[in-house]
């Protein structure tokens, strides 16, 4: 029998996205730098025109999900980090915000069979969140170890012999919008 684990050292050859939400891009531009220079020191090329990581910027942490999913479906990513910052405001907004992203998210790993990492930080105060993305420590740096880890570790399980339930979850066109 087996034991699986991700290891780190073949990630000069694994492909990456990142989906980063421009709402409180304070700090997801510093969650972003994090992952950046973990990439980096563990031999992955980050430039955006270089071949191994594609970036997608969208609106807010409410979009994330849906973009990496389409990313993840392409086929062409060992694993799609998601980063972005939901920071609890005056109103019930944050809840509806985080709940989704969070469901999202999982359900584009669950569907895709592509490691989705969730790089979204939840805090209650906008101090708080910049403590994670770089003040005391980079959140970013954490989520690219797991997709390194992830990735690695996907790449050695056996691979499923029956995708039908998963093809099942990935919506089809109408036979009429197909011509
Ligand atoms: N998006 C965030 O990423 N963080 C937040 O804290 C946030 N709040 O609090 O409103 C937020 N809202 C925008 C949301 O993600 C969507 O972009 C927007 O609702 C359009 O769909």
């Amino acid at each position: 029998m087996a034991v699986f684990e991700g290891s780190f050292d073949r990630a000069g050859t694994s492909k990456f996205a990142i989906v980063i939400g421009r709402f409180n891009d304070l700090v997801t531009t510093k969650l972003l730098e994090g992952c950046q220079d973990c990439l980096k020191r563990h031999g992955v090329n980050t430039d955006p025109n270089g071949s191994q990581v594609d970036y997608a910027w969208v609106p807010g942490s409410f979009e994330v999900a849906l973009v990496a999913r389409q990313l993840a479906l392409s086929g062409q990513y060992d694993a799609i980090i998601c980063l972005g910052a939901v920071i609890r405001g005056q109103t019930p907004h944050f809840d509806y915000v985080a709940a989704e992203v969070s469901k999202g998210i999982a359900a584009a790993g669950f569907q895709t069979g592509v490691p989705v990492v969730f790089g979204i930080l939840t805090t209650d105060t906008m101090q708080q969140a910049l403590e994670r993305a770089g003040i005391k420590s980079n959140l970013g740096w954490n989520y690219a170890m797991s997709a390194l880890e992830m990735s690695s570790l996907m790449s050695q399980l056996p691979k499923p012999v029956n995708t039908l339930p998963m093809s099942n979850m990935v919506p089809q066109l109408p036979k009429s919008a197909e011509a």
